[in-house]
């Protein structure tokens, strides 16, 4: 047993080995501060431990040496990480002769990367490769197995530090790490694993590693389930995947992964016939949400190599203007990945790889493959470039129908005659509601506050087209008319200093027509809008869907739950007026102000960037050929009105 002592931090130490007391200083750090190291103390960080855990195990897939990952989340809700691998070295360490080097990656802060050799180093959610010591360092218990030498290695740790030397148990079969941590809930606030949110991190890092196994087990009581991720064709999996709702031009994505200098490059491509683009880019494992080098000379690839083959085969006349960056993004599902030994990231969130010599890395691997493909499938050659330049038309045809807003915007500046305006200048204190309907919008202008709430009421269905693109979505009178009230212009020349209102606020009715509007916008708002949405000024206003009259006393809900809830609570005597919404149109001037628009006692949500990206998948499903999810999804949310906040 180990004498404990605390020092200054709390930490206990162990008392054995002169040397130890070095490497557990070593340690303190990561539990001073831990969002340092893991990010945070939350559930993110939690879920960054196991992260960390499995990152080891998918460094050594990497290597070739380990092809089965798999992660328990236990009955005491420990984790335990246990791969295949050559098992973590158990041998004196070269240089501290007398330490295992196991228990040395365990207690030194960054050990991890030097016993690594020149791999690449795997990193989780952008805290790049902390090790596993720091995980060590915030667990409560923690205990290492290795099979290694036909022997069964055992080390265990508290707060990070050893309860004695690492030990012999029992003879092995083969290699391997197992690590098993139960995180100290005196610094993490929270114990409790989410499986749903491990799974899909797990599912991505096996797309990523082509050929790995990696299973999940949750043993805790009463939540008992398991699933385990194997992708055979990595990156083109994944692409498989992220096209499943979509009607694809090509029969197969296309795929490569080749290593150029020490680089390992990845990349599947696959086009559907919508008009936006998914394209996701890591590097060592990292989801680079900024992009970078890699991103770019994928993108050149790209441009230049469809310019190149519609030259070649005539499809793009020698009138032609060449193919732009975006007419060729129209439709494109990608996945980039990259594996380097020295990825260097940059931006607030190191979210975008800085690796200049990545860019012709890339760029090459991918004009390679990309030309080779369209050599060999011409027909499906033809169809991308067809596609392209239909988008290149479209952008025309866009750009002309936004010329046409701007000039009447010059001609005749007045706003649309249905909006009703607030009397406030300063943008920053005035609000836009978009409102369903005529009716609904009539009761809102009554009962505003015209200082500064405006009323835009759209009528009927917004965009009637099977298809929603640019030009199209310009030629609705509906879209024009939020055009020009919010005064921004729209496309390549939007100008969100010129925005006229401080907060837009969606208001439709509780029902599929309803929804189908709000997704409408909200992908209109995705689309052409962004920032709107992620400056925080885009919310969906949440009308009650039940007025509950006892006596003079008016009471409003907004779920079938919240209304049986209230009349439960009233009791035998009282018997209540419960009146359902059918739309807002029901309701009169000063019942939409109390429940709907008046800041005290409204209710808004925030609409976020995933909200907007939800809504332009339902958008792309809802417009789609493919019949069926259209209509489960029309059936599902006919019925439940809380899930209509796509
Ligand atoms: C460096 C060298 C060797 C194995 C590992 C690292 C290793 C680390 C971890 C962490 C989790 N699982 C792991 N599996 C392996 C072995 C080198 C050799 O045997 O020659």
């Amino acid at each position: 047993m180990a004498i404990a002592e605390r020092n200054q931090t709390g930490v206990k130490k162990s008392a054995y080995g002169a040397s130890q007391i070095e490497i557990l200083e070593g340690l303190e750090p990561v539990r001073k501060r831990p969002g340092m190291y893991i990010g945070s103390t939350d559930i993110r960080g939690l879920h960054h431990l196991v992260y960390e855990v499995v990152d080891n195990s998918i460094d050594e897939a990497m290597a070739g040496e380990c092809d089965r990952i798999v992660i328990v989340i236990g009955k005491d809700n420990s984790v335990s990480v246990e791969d295949n691998g050559r098992g973590i070295p158990v041998e004196p360490h070269p240089k501290s002769p007398k330490q295992s080097t196991l228990e040395i990656v365990m207690t030194t802060l960054h050990a991890g990367g030097k016993f690594g050799g020149d791999g690449y180093k795997q990193g989780s959610s952008g805290l790049h490769g902390v090790g596993v010591s720091a995980v060590n360092a915030l667990s409560a218990h923690c205990r290492v197995e290795v099979k290694r030498g036909n022997k069964l290695h055992m080390q265990q740790y508290k707060l990070g530090v050893p309860v004695a030397p690492v030990r012999v148990i029992g003879p092995a079969i083969g290699t391997g790490t197992k690590t098993t941590f139960i995180p100290d809930l005196t610094i993490m606030e929270t114990g409790d694993f989410q499986f749903d949110t491990l799974a899909q991190r797990l599912r991505e890092m096996a797309y990523l590693n082509r050929g790995v196994t990696i299973k999940l087990v949750d043993e805790r009581e009463g939540q008992e389930q398991e699933t385990t991720f194997y992708f055979d064709g990595g990156l083109k999996s994944f692409v498989r995947h992220l096209n499943k709702n979509r009607n694809v031009v090509m029969a197969k994505p296309v795929h490569v992964e080749k290593k150029v200098d020490k680089t390992l490059v990845e990349v599947a491509l696959q086009y559907n016939d919508g008009y936006s683009e998914t394209l996701f880019s890591f590097a060592n494992g990292i989801n680079t949400v900024d992009g970078g080098s890699h991103v770019t000379g994928f993108r050149a690839a790209l441009t230049r190599t469809l310019n190149d083959y519609g030259r070649k085969t005539g499809q793009l006349k020698e009138a032609d203007a060449n193919l732009t960056g975006d007419d060729v993004r129209e439709g494109l599902t990608g996945a980039i990945s990259v594996k380097l030994p020295e990825a260097q990231f940059e931006g607030q969130t190191k979210g975008k790889l800085n690796n200049a010599e990545v860019r012709t890395q890339v760029e090459n691997v991918v004009t390679e493959a990309l030309a080779k493909y369209l050599e060999e499938t011409p027909s499906e050659g033809r169809k991308i470039i067809e596609k392209c330049l239909n988008s290149a038309r479209a952008r025309d045809a866009a750009r002309k129908a936004r010329d046409l807003v701007r000039r009447k915007d010059a001609l005749d500046s007045t706003l649309p005659g249905k909006l009703a305006d607030c009397s406030e200048r300063r943008a920053d204190r005035c609000e836009l509601y978009l409102v369903e309907g005529d009716s609904a919008g009539g009761s809102a202008k009554q009962g505003r506050d015209r200082h500064f709430q405006a009323i835009l009421p759209l009528r009927g269905k917004i965009l009637n087209v099977e298809r929603a693109r640019l030009d199209r979505m310009l030629t609705s009178e509906t879209i024009k008319d939020i055009i020009t009230a919010l005064g921004t212009g729209i496309g390549e020349t939007i100008d969100y200093s010129k925005l006229r209102y401080g907060r837009l606020l969606l208001m439709t009715d509780a029902d599929v027509d309803g929804s189908h509007i709000r997704t409408l916008l909200l992908t209109f708002f995705f689309r052409h809008m962004e920032k709107l949405i992620t400056n925080g000024q885009l919310y969906i206003a949440q009308p009650p869907l039940y007025r509950i009259q006892v006596g003079k006393q008016r009471h409003y809900v907004f779920s079938d739950a919240e209304k049986d809830e209230f009349i439960a609570r009233l009791g035998e005597s009282k018997n209540p007026a419960v009146n359902r919404y059918k739309g807002l149109g029901e309701m009169d001037p000063e019942e939409l102000w109390e429940t709907t628009m008046n800041p005290a006692t409204r209710t808004i949500l925030q609409v976020t960037i995933e909200d907007a990206i939800k809504a332009d998948e339902t958008f792309s499903m809802l417009m789609g050929d493919e019949v069926m999810p259209r209509k489960r999804f029309i059936e599902a949310h006919a019925k439940n009105v809380k899930n209509l906040d796509v």
